[in-house]
């Protein structure tokens, strides 16, 4: 596992600005409480809900997942969740909901990264319904076996540990289940460097760097980027007959 310290020192999170020292400094302007997060779109049940009684449905477990950022870092991290299926099973997705889409907190007055247009606010992800069902796909509400610091995320965010690290959003206050393919943040900055798969891919180089290799955190050197970020196994099948160059 990644030292905590890293884990809560060195991040991504552009609602606070673009260092990596940024979030652990402006992370106590994120206001998590009350957290509503809304539920919408092809459900059975649409609902606004707090996060304090989503928390209250699910028995927590510990995931030790790899995370590779498309920069070409990674970090091991112990993240305390629960399977987003559990959370999507519990309103009931019609037969048209083919993809889930995230939207994070919106709240340019506390996050100063929002006040500069880096990316379209609030930041915005999805997944295809079969990733977002997959058990490896989690909600994570906490880390180290405490709650979800803020510069990581708080009060719960996505964990998709076979993809670079910008899926995994961050601060989640909506959840909709759509029949049509949603933009995404990044494929809206800049679609050819990011991909709405963004599958880790260690024979798809991003158009300026060599995605074949990492540097782990804490650690000296470098390490060979593993297919699906080493969860191959598990997720490959989601992909079969896919032409992966051309879906990156
Ligand atoms: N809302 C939001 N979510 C986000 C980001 C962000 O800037 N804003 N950055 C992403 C990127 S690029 C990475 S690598 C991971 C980093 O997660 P960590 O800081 O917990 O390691 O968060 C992702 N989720
Ligand atoms: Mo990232």
């Amino acid at each position: 596992m990644t030292a905590i310290k890293d884990v809560t020192t060195y991040n991504n999170f552009y609602e606070f600005g673009v260092r990596k020292s940024d979030p652990e400094v402006y992370a106590h302007k994120l206001q998590t409480d009350p957290w509503r997060v809304s539920i919408q779109g092809e459900f059975e049940k649409t609902a606004e809900v707090n996060f304090e009684d989503i928390l209250s449905r699910y028995t927590l477990e510990e995931r030790i997942y790899r995370l590779r950022c498309v920069e070409t870092w990674s970090m091991v991290i112990p993240w305390l969740g629960f399977p987003l299926a559990d959370l999507l099973n519990h309103y009931g997705l019609t037969s048209r909901a083919n993809y889930i889409e995230f939207e994070s907190v919106l709240d340019p007055d506390n996050l100063r990264g929002q006040r500069s247009s880096i990316i379209e606010w609030p930041y915005r992800e999805a997944l295809r319904i079969d990733e977002a069902m997959h058990p490896l796909t989690m909600i994570a509400v906490g880390m180290y076996g405490e709650k979800m610091p803020n510069q990581n995320g708080a009060p719960m965010r996505l964990v998709v540990p076979w993809k670079y690290g910008f899926k995994s959003i961050k601060s989640v206050v909506a959840i909709r289940a759509l029949e049509e393919k949603p933009t995404t943040s990044w494929v809206a900055q800049n679609p050819e460097e990011y991909g709405f798969y963004a599958n880790v891919n260690p024979n798809v180089d991003h158009p300026r760097w060599s995605q074949a290799r990492e540097r782990r955190i804490g650690e000296g050197g470098r390490r060979q980027t593993l297919m699906f970020n080493g969860y191959a196994d598990e997720v490959a099948q989601l992909y079969s007959g896919m032409d992966l160059q051309k879906h990156y």
